[in-house]
């Protein structure tokens, strides 16, 4: 065997070895990973070709033995303490004014307050400085032989650093980071196997896999915040202290950490963290304070199986159990007709829920959430309540499943749920209490029939006055109705119906927007202006042949379809002959360069194309609406270069500009009918 490869072996194990610590302690990386990757794939090809020089402790050799039958029972020499917890500031004041008396200190105490991870506690055991062991906590006494799997965890070192002592017993808690939970669960889902319905399941789950080959698959992470058993290594000081040195020793620490004083600044810290935690990378269900002076913890010693010198902080549950008393469907503004399961009130993430949505009538079946159902309902932070899951086994027999309401709960209109969409709506329109406000404020709005003055609060008012029930109402208001309205004026009252006035006289596109018809906006009404000219023909296709619309551009069958389904309402043709009656008319509209597909977007020529020249470039693609100018910006929409293009290119590229070849100029041209 060549003494080069047994010296360039050590040398790259210790290379990777102080990359691992930079970039899993530190969270400083020197190198991009595919630096590392040459790395190491050295080392493996290197120790095929020598396998005499491979190590336990090489990084190549964290996947390491066949699957086990079982784990192997390890007895903890120093047993692994749980925590008293607390859920109140007093509970924490108190334990503050116990560690007080019982040292006989008057003065504030310092704490080293951490996250509390939700994962699973894990001890393990150096050796000089090669991992040996490690175990899960078990009943804190015995636990679980889990080595092979801890070695499958990449920012857990297989050799320590630095001066370490010849026995380390170091604790600390394994956990799945909340993105590598996410990406495991969407790759499960995708390969149709089972998902984890949290990280520490999922933490756990993986740990105690037989199959270390299948850990190594999981992103797990380990933060150690504790000591076993240690020898031949004095003690430090201070807790921070302790976690310092096994950070220098390549163990990796939680990053967020602080030294407070007093219960004062232990509840700062929790107020803090609580704050923080729904943007950590992991999940956490509290903090945990801990006397600071190490001397302070050896003579507070612990009760039963707790020590007296550390409590966990724990945050409100964030899920809790109970009951479905009933479903019920709401229905929003713009007609989504939702449903919304009414509790049994629970206390949950600090606030009683009594009600959750459940989005649509899919988001029902797929959970299965029937009345009278026993379900989990969560609440993170300040996010909105949810119903998790139902606990199936609870379910009383014969409960029967929801069904969709075929009519409105607010106007009794059609209800309609178009396949493959998730949202059931209400057919009722402006005809529909649920809907009136919103509807008028659509056809008052800028782009619709443009009434000047007539906004949110206003409309609330008129609605609510019953003044106004449908669009067409509107022109039917007089001054003296106006002025009996709250904080109306008469000069603003005179100006609404000026305004109001001035707006009967508008375009076949506005109006067609106004409507609020499903799936026709403002792109969608011109084009159907466009094509039909007169709003009558447009109804008598709409009623009479679909196939007609679908000629428009733009329109398929969904919007023929709704186009329909509003034009067959008697309530709606009633609403049109009214808007006339008021006064209401449009002209028929010119076509304007708006109307173009490519209207409002700027291209760039550069280059000699083949099959066109650039003039004839030039005008199809201004025909089409486009803007041809002479030099980059980034307010170029795209750069079309041809053979041999010049600067203007690299400028594209410099300033992320999308850049087609003629090719994708030809096809671009051609999607356009040119
Ligand atoms: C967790 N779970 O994050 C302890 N823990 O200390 C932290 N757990 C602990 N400390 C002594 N940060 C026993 C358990």
């Amino acid at each position: 065997m060549s003494q080069g490869a047994r010296e360039r072996v050590g040398a790259l194990r210790a290379e990777i070895a102080r990359h691992d610590y930079r970039y899993y302690v530190l969270d400083d990386p020197e190198i991009p990973d595919a630096e590392y990757d040459k790395l190491m794939l050295e080392l493996q090809r290197l120790e095929a070709a020598h396998p005499d020089l491979i190590t336990a402790d090489s990084p190549t050799q964290r996947v390491a033995g066949a699957p086990s039958g079982a784990f192997g029972e390890v007895v903890h020499q120093v047993p692994m303490l749980s925590l008293d917890n607390a859920f109140t500031d007093e509970e924490v004041a108190a334990f503050d004014r116990r560690a007080l008396e019982r040292l006989g200190e008057a003065g504030p105490l310092e704490y080293w307050a951490e996250p509390k991870l939700d994962g699973l506690a894990v001890s393990a055991i150096f050796r000089e400085g090669v991992l040996e062991r490690a175990a899960t906590r078990g009943d804190g006494f015995k636990g679980e032989d889990v080595t092979a799997n801890v070695r499958t965890i990449r920012s857990f070192p297989l050799r320590l650093r630095g001066k370490f002592p010849p026995l380390l017993e170091v604790r600390g808690e394994v956990f799945m980071p909340l993105a590598g939970f996410e990406r495991f669960n969407r790759e499960a889902e995708a390969r149709g196997e089972k998902v984890f319905v949290n990280p520490r399941n999922a933490a756990a789950g993986s740990l105690r896999q037989l199959d270390p080959r299948i850990s190594a698959t999981r992103p797990l992470k380990m933060y150690c915040y504790g000591l076993g058993r240690t020898s031949g290594w004095s003690l430090p000081e201070r807790q921070s202290e302790l976690l310092e040195a096994l950070k220098d020793w390549g163990l990796p620490v939680c990053p967020h950490s602080a030294r407070v004083r007093g219960a004062e600044g232990c509840l700062q810290y929790f107020h803090e963290m609580g704050e923080r935690r729904a943007r950590l990378p992991y999940q956490i269900d509290g903090v945990v304070y801990k006397l600071e002076r190490l001397a302070y913890q050896e003579r507070l010693g612990f009760v039963a199986r707790a020590p007296r010198w550390a409590l966990a902080h724990k945050f409100p549950a964030e899920e809790a159990m109970t009951r479905v008393r009933a479903i019920e469907w709401q229905v929003g503004r713009t007609g989504a007709v939702t449903p919304v399961a009414r509790l049994e009130p629970v206390f949950v993430g600090g606030v009683t829920v009594s009600n959750v949505t459940l989005h649509n009538f899919d988001e029902v079946r797929r959970k299965d959430v029937r009345v009278g159902d026993t379900v989990v309902v969560r609440r993170a932070g300040d996010v909105i309540p949810e119903l998790v899951r139902v606990i199936q086994e609870r379910r009383e027999a014969h409960a029967p499943a929801v069904q969709l309401p075929k009519r409105c709960p607010v106007c009794h209109s059609e209800v309609i749920k178009r396949e493959g969409e998730a949202v059931a709506r209400c057919t009722g329109g402006f005809s529909c209490p649920a809907q009136r406000q919103e509807a008028i404020r659509h056809f008052a709005s800028r782009l619709a029939m443009d009434i000047e003055g007539l906004g949110e609060k206003l409309i609330a008012q008129l609605v609510e006055a019953e003044l106004v029930r449908s669009p067409a109402d509107l022109y039917r208001l007089t001054a003296e109705q106006l002025q009996g309205l709250e904080r109306m004026g008469e000069k603003s009252g005179a100006n609404l119906l000026a305004a109001l006035e001035r707006s009967k006289h508008t375009t076949l596109p506005r109006l067609l927007y106004a409507l609020g018809i499903r799936e026709v906006g403002e792109a969608t009404a011109l084009s159907l202006a466009r094509h039909f000219g007169e709003l009558d023909a447009l109804i008598e296709a709409a009623r009479a042949h679909p196939e007609q619309v679908e000629q428009v551009p733009d329109v398929g069958p969904v919007v023929a379809a709704e186009l329909h389904a509003f034009f067959a309402a008697p309530a709606h043709r009633e609403l049109i002959e009214r808007l006339r009656e008021a006064g209401v008319r449009w002209e028929r509209l010119e076509p304007r360069a708006s109307a173009l597909p490519l209207a409002g977007q700027t291209f760039v020529l550069t280059g000699t194309l083949s099959a066109l020249t650039r003039p004839e470039a030039q005008a199809a693609l201004t025909a089409l609406g486009a803007k041809v100018a002479g030099s980059v910006s980034k307010k170029t929409t795209c750069v079309i270069a041809g053979d041999a293009p010049g600067s203007k290119l690299d400028k594209a590229h410099a300033l992320g500009v999308p850049v087609l070849d003629e090719a994708g100029l030809r096809r671009l041209l051609a999607a356009h009918g040119r």
